[in-house]
């Protein structure tokens, strides 16, 4: 097994559930030591990282005009309840085997190439993804960081006490122009290079994702008790709301929106009573704004509806509404030459999945390497990409690279 096979698994044994699945929320204790695992690594061949107040870790390879803007990669390690071993780590120590193989070759970089492991990718603990890259890149501020509060009821800065980091919100954001370039390797989580037989995809660009978040009180009352024509069901609310996102998106003049309730919890939660709260998260995405704002406020307008129907009321919090990213020209030329003259098959194509490369898309010119995963599986513990898929990322990733930084 190869250098960076062993390194993802035994990665994927920082977790909170067992093997083949993976659950590493941030700044929970596996996530601590998958961070420090990941520190270790880059200080062993030299890299000098540094570690920001929210847990973004940089590690630096010096280039031989250190004052010149340097070549960024990276992704992030936390990982959804049960899910995979290969979503997001394979950017960041993709990133670590680009610097090696480099190194080994006996290659040094005029400009520096540094690896970015962004805190908290996922949205499982805030309500939001991409917190790291949100705040590096300044769209989210820390006054409005320092509003978030966890599933467990704790601030942001309740969390970076009890992890024992600073709480200084205000040193985050990268200065201007920080990077010259900015190239993210990831597994495509989506079923295209794997049904064309593809080795690579290079990503122009990242669809616009946005969230909401549906809190639904009705009346309640015993299962028993209470005739039909006098309940308030919040459960039958909700589920009513579940399918008419679907069928919104279904019936979107984009094909590329897509919509799913992913949290769905109702109260009390006992079989004989009624459903009297629920709360809702609807994620819902396209590559076109005007058709994603259409169907979220088609979704928005559905809610009212239902609701007053039914006679619950319905609190909808937008969790998140952001433009979609182009990624930058002049990169996916360079990704592109380079897939060519390693003679791997390759094809240009959108990113469904939202990644740090959105935010970072904001501040410098970015593009992503996609490689492809069985089955288009990702979020789940079957996700996988062999040793061979991981190679060829990894190659295209260091070439590429080595251009940007020649
Ligand atoms: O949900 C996403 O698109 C990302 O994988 N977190
Ligand atoms: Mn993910
Ligand atoms: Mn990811
Ligand atoms: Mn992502």
């Amino acid at each position: 097994m190869n250098r960076i096979d062993k390194e993802l698994q035994k990665l994927a044994s920082f977790s909170a559930t067992p093997n083949p699945s993976v659950t590493r929320i941030v700044y929970s204790e596996e996530d601590m030591e998958a961070r420090a695992y990941f520190i270790t690594l880059c200080e062993n061949i030299g890299l000098k990282v540094r570690v920001d107040v929210i847990g973004n870790t940089f590690a630096r390879w010096e280039g031989s005009q250190p004052d010149l803007a340097p070549v960024g990669t990276g992704s992030h390690i936390d990982a959804i309840p049960e899910s995979g071993q290969y979503d997001g780590t394979v950017g960041v120590f993709g990133g670590l085997e680009a610097i090696r193989v480099l190194k080994e070759s006996g290659y040094s970089p005029k400009r520096s190439i540094e690896i970015l492991l962004f805190t908290s990718e996922e949205p499982t603990r805030f309500g939001i993804g991409c917190l790291g890259s949100r705040m590096l890149s300044g769209q989210l501020t820390p006054e409005n960081a320092e509003k978030l509060i966890d599933t467990e009821n704790n601030s942001l800065k309740q969390n970076l006490e009890r992890v024992n980091f600073n709480t200084d919100l205000s040193s985050v954001k990268l200065p201007k122009n920080y990077y010259n370039a900015f190239v993210e390797l990831h597994i495509e989580q989506g079923p295209i290079l794997e049904a064309e037989n593809l080795d690579i995809g290079i990503v122009t660009m990242i669809a616009a994702p946005s969230s909401l978040g549906v809190q639904i009180v009705g009346q309640g009352g015993h299962a028993g008790c209470v005739l039909m024509p006098k309940r308030k069901d919040a459960g039958c609310a909700a589920a009513e709301i579940a399918l008419a996102v679907e069928s919104i998106a279904q019936n979107s003049a984009s094909d590329n929106t897509v919509a799913t309730t992913g949290i769905f919890n109702i109260k009390p939660g006992a079989v004989n009573s009624i459903p009297k709260e629920a709360y809702l998260e609807i994620d819902l995405r396209d590559t076109f704004i005007e058709t994603r704002d259409k169907a979220l406020n088609d979704v928005q307008d559905k809610i009212k509806e239902i609701s007053n129907r039914r006679g619950v009321t319905s609190n909808v919090k937008l969790l998140n509404c952001d433009p979609p990213a182009i990624c930058a020209e002049n990169l996916v030329n360079t990704v592109e030459n380079v897939t060519k003259n390693l003679g791997y098959s390759y094809k240009k194509m959108i990113s469904h999945a939202y990644h740090d490369s959105l935010f970072m898309a904001q501040i410098c010119p970015t593009t992503m390497i996609f490689i492809p995963c069985r089955d288009g599986l990702s979020h789940h513990p079957d996700e996988y990409s062999s040793p061979e898929q991981i190679h060829k990322g990894v190659q295209t990733l260091a070439l590429s690279l080595k251009a940007l930084s020649e």
